[in-house]
């Protein structure tokens, strides 16, 4: 396999803020009256903020809320996600994920971040995670989220690297959907594993090495 490239995703991948995601939208839910469960919080993953809320309100049977409404229900979920956020260090990163991003770089790959995360820098920072990344490309540089490929073909296209020659690894369905849509190679790591979309299943982050030789 002649990659060049490879773009990881942020959330579920790098870092598990996953976690933190469901208890903000969980508290928001709740203070809504709106049923939610970690089932629907697994639809969540790796869409936008937005499509997001447009997923949970799908419980909600009441009067129709207006845009402003939802913007602002949007910015109380965020503004408790950075909460948890603010929280973190570069221990929550693993060292295997660590240590693999540095033999993969070893071996001449080039390596970026592609999340459709608005809040990506700032977990990158609170990690110390944001100088081992040639390329960033996240939720604040796009205007369609995966499964549309727009903030992979965007970090193919930072990195100068064809997307034949970039390598997704990825936890969502929706982010392998938008790996295959971008024309790049998958590999799937933690849910995504279970759908067998991915051209490759990662059930060990350092098994990334035995596909990039
Ligand atoms: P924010 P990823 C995604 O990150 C999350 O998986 C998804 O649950 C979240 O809604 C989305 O980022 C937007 O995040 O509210 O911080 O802009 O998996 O693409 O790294
Ligand atoms: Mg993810």
């Amino acid at each position: 396999m002649d990659t060049e490239a490879v773009i990881f995703d942020l959330d579920g991948v790098l870092v598990h803020t996953d976690k933190y995601h469901y208890l903000a939208w969980k508290q928001l839910s709740d203070e809504l009256g709106i049923y939610f469960d970690e089932e629907i919080n697994r639809r969540l993953r790796g869409v936008s903020r937005e499509q997001s809320l447009e997923i949970i309100l799908e419980n909600y049977n009441g009067k129709p809320f207006s845009d402003d409404e939802k913007k602002k229900m949007a910015n109380k979920k965020n503004d408790i996600y950075r909460k948890y956020l603010s929280e973190m260090t570069p221990s929550d990163v693993k060292d295997e994920v660590r240590d693999t991003l540095h033999v993969l770089k070893e071996r001449g790959y080039h390596i970026a971040v592609g999340s459709s995360s608005k809040n990506t820098g700032f977990i990158l920072e609170k990690t110390d995670l944001l100088n081992e990344f040639e390329v960033v490309s996240d939720g604040t540089m796009i205007t369609r989220t995966k499964p549309d490929p727009e903030v992979f073909l965007l970090a193919s296209k930072l990195l100068s690297i064809a997307p034949s020659k970039c390598l997704v690894v990825e936890d969502a369905d929706a982010g392998i959907d938008a790996g295959v849509a971008g024309g790049m190679k998958t590999a799937a790591y933690g849910e995504a594993v279970k759908s067998g979309k991915a051209d490759y299943i990662l059930d060990h982050f350092p098994d990334l090495l035995n596909i990039c030789q």
